[in-house]
């Protein structure tokens, strides 16, 4: 039988387990990404585990998102993370070179392997036809040491592009169609692989828009083939040797198939609060806008900004719109800068951010109060922005473009004929803002600012437990909800006592002093529910200080795939409702007892739960492999991984 392209990478970096949807199985890992964001963590964890250099073949440190060092703490990350990288043997990309997938798109991505990173926007490599996969920074850290990625085998799912794009309707709106048709979570459990007669027109740029924001549907990743225009990119970017040709075959199976007609795509919109609120940008022409940003790692390559350059060119932003352009790298910005477009930018009244995340993550150009706000982005979560009752909208750079000057959202195929952007020939290849692991390892000192403190050990998991309901939530409660980011919290990212007095602050400001006060009286938490509950960020943290407060336990009815990772990586039981367990059999502020926790984690699929007040017992689901439930009992994975665990 034939193999599709996910199948084909899965089936060369197999360390152990079958290809067979819902098995654990384990990849042998190529390439680790980390952001600064989850970085530090990460690498404290690797340190932890006494290795003296890394394993990986090869292995890149970004510092993206913290790049507004409002007081030291960013400031002192950012030469932990570069100390740490050169000295163990990781490259290390200097502020200012860009957002990480941009950048390794651009320069490190290898058609046909397996890149893991920490960060849930690692499947853009996918539009080079490579595998990649986010991932807690524990599983970094793993990774690091040499450790093969353990993961439940995908079932490989068809997205079939036919017909041609009309003009003003970009990569943006293929996958905001296919997030309408799949959901937030239709995407779990699944590998999003994209084939049909419509694929070979898109370019890598392209395609990576849509693999980036595949991760908005749950899906464990997605991939291109890589065909001709991957051998093309890559010779623009000076390294066609690190082509591979990677098709599926002709006969291929897969679990299932959407066909997607892009003659008929228009511009869409995905409306707040979620990234699959979808609707024709033609039906929200009355929405008054104040913000516009362009940029991200979603829409920020050559190709979007002189295409965004081209629309604004000779013309100037409405005098009610702040627009804010970050360019992804610094590729992108010296490319723009020497053709000028940066300055039809500028002239426009475009204001220029540095090559980082900024806004995407709240660091930076929170909207007004009760603002309207446009972004070529991929999460519009309530609050992300930084303003809690802003309303984001998220569009393609032309939409964004057309908004921009209207003042209002606007359906670009109003601005007459399209413009026509052409790839160049090569792009500003120039490597010199990664710095390479260090030749005389031991000549370089770690350095850590008074911020950086260590990870917390955890016990085991007890015989029973005793525990409260301490916060009921509803459906699709994003990371951003559990562990907020933006500019006043994502310093504390390397401080996990700090960080922890923000876990679910916008739901409930006194959860954690609630939870900290009963942790300290040697009283357990519990986390009540709905449906995919963690969806979004990859950010262990959502995980890690929940524990450090005293959760135990999350009862839900899902969990979004990361999410779920990185509670078990920190010894926080993921118990689902069973369907037929009717609403309000558990309810927040119950007492519970889980009277044989730690034998049924051992071996069985139900774990017992009384309520200690109003009586009655739940049989809650574990459905953890063999593995799983060794990291649970043992308090998380790093009491396996250090020395003498
Ligand atoms: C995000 O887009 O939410 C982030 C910030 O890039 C996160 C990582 C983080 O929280 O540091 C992600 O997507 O994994
Ligand atoms: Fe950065 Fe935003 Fe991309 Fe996350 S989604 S990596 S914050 S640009």
């Amino acid at each position: 039988m034939g193999l599709s392209v996910a199948e084909k990478i899965i089936e060369s970096h197999l360390a152990s387990g079958k290809m067979v949807p819902g098995e654990e199985i384990a990849l042998r890992v190529d390439q680790t990404l980390t952001q600064d964001a989850t970085g530090t963590l990460a690498y404290l964890e690797f340190e932890s585990l006494g290795i003296p250099r890394v394993r990986t073949g090869f292995s890149v440190s970004y510092v993206d998102h913290n790049t507004l060092q409002a007081g030291f703490e960013n400031a002192d990350d950012h030469l932990f993370l570069k100390t740490f990288a050169v000295k163990y043997g990781i490259h290390f990309s200097r502020p200012g070179n860009g957002i990480c997938h941009q950048v390794h798109l651009e320069r490190f991505g290898r058609p046909g392997e397996v890149l893991l990173g920490s960060d849930s926007h690692t499947p853009t490599a996918g539009g080079l036809g490579m595998l990649g996969i986010g991932v807690g920074g524990l599983e970094i850290a793993a990774a690091l040491a040499g450790r093969p990625y353990s993961l439940l085998m995908p079932e490989i799912f068809h997205v079939r592009l036919v017909g041609s794009l009309p003009p003003w309707v970009g990569a943006k709106d293929i996958i905001l169609f296919v997030l309408k048709k799949l959901s937030v979570k239709g995407g779990v459990g699944r590998i999003l692989e994209y084939g049909g007669p419509g694929v070979s027109a898109l370019s890598v740029p392209e395609r990576a828009v849509i693999a980036n924001m595949g991760a908005e549907t749950g899906a464990t990743s997605t991939v291109f083939p890589s065909d001709e225009q991957t051998a093309g990119f890559l010779g623009a970017q000076k390294r066609r040797k690190d082509f591979r040709e990677v098709k599926a075959d002709r006969d291929a199976r897969y679990a299932g198939e959407l066909t997607v007609d892009l003659s008929a795509l228009e511009p869409l919109a995905a409306c707040p609060h979620s990234p699959d609120a979808i609707r024709p940008v033609s039906e929200l022409s009355g929405v008054k806008v104040g913000q516009v940003c362009i940029g991200s790692c979603t829409n920020s390559s050559l190709k979007d900004l002189s295409t965004v350059a081209a629309i604004l060119k000779g013309k100037r932003v409405h005098p009610d719109v702040s627009l804010v352009i970050s360019p992804g790298s610094r590729q992108v910005l010296t490319m723009i800068a020497k053709s000028g477009e940066l300055a039809d930018l500028v002239a426009a009244g475009a204001r220029i951010l540095e090559t980082a995340c900024g806004p995407c993550i709240g660091m930076g150009q929170a909207p007004a109060s009760g603002g309207v706000s446009v972004r070529t982005y991929n999460r519009n979560f309530p609050g992300r922005s930084g303003t809690g009752d802003a309303s984001v909208y998220l569009v393609s750079a032309e939409t964004a473009a057309a908004t921009a000057l209207a003042g209002r959202l606007s359906d670009p195929r109003q601005l007459g004929a399209a413009p026509a952007v052409v790839p160049p020939k090569y792009f500003a290849a120039d490597d010199s803002m990664v710095l390479p692991p260090a030749a005389d390892p031991a000549s370089v000192a770690v350095i850590k600012g008074p911020n950086i403190s260590k990870i917390p050990v955890f016990d085991p998991l007890p015989e029973s437990l005793g525990a409260r309901v301490r916060l009921a939530v509803g459906d699709n409660v994003s990371t951003d909800a559990i562990m907020p980011a933006g500019a006043k919290v994502l310093p504390l990212r390397s401080n996990i006592e700090k960080i922890s007095r923000f876990v679910f602050s916008a739901a409930d400001p006194e959860f954690a002093a609630r939870a900290v006060l009963a942790r300290d009286r040697g009283e357990w938490s519990v986390i009540l529910a709905g449906e995919n509950y963690g969806q979004g960020s990859s950010r262990e943290h959502a995980a890690l200080a929940p524990r450090f407060l005293g959760v135990r336990a999350v009862i839900a009815r899902s969990f979004a795939r990361i999410h779920r990772s990185n509670l078990i990586n920190f010894g926080i039981l993921p118990l689902r409702l069973p369907a037929e367990t009717g609403e309000g059999v558990l309810r927040d502020g119950d007492t519970l007892e889980f009277p044989h926790l730690r034998r049924e984690t051992k071996d069985s699929d139900a774990v017992t739960v009384r309520d200690l007040k109003r009586g009655g017992e739940v049989k809650l689901l574990l459905e953890a492999s063999r593995r799983e439930r060794e990291i649970l009992l043992a308090g998380g994975m790093l009491n396996l991984l250090r020395p003498g665990g």
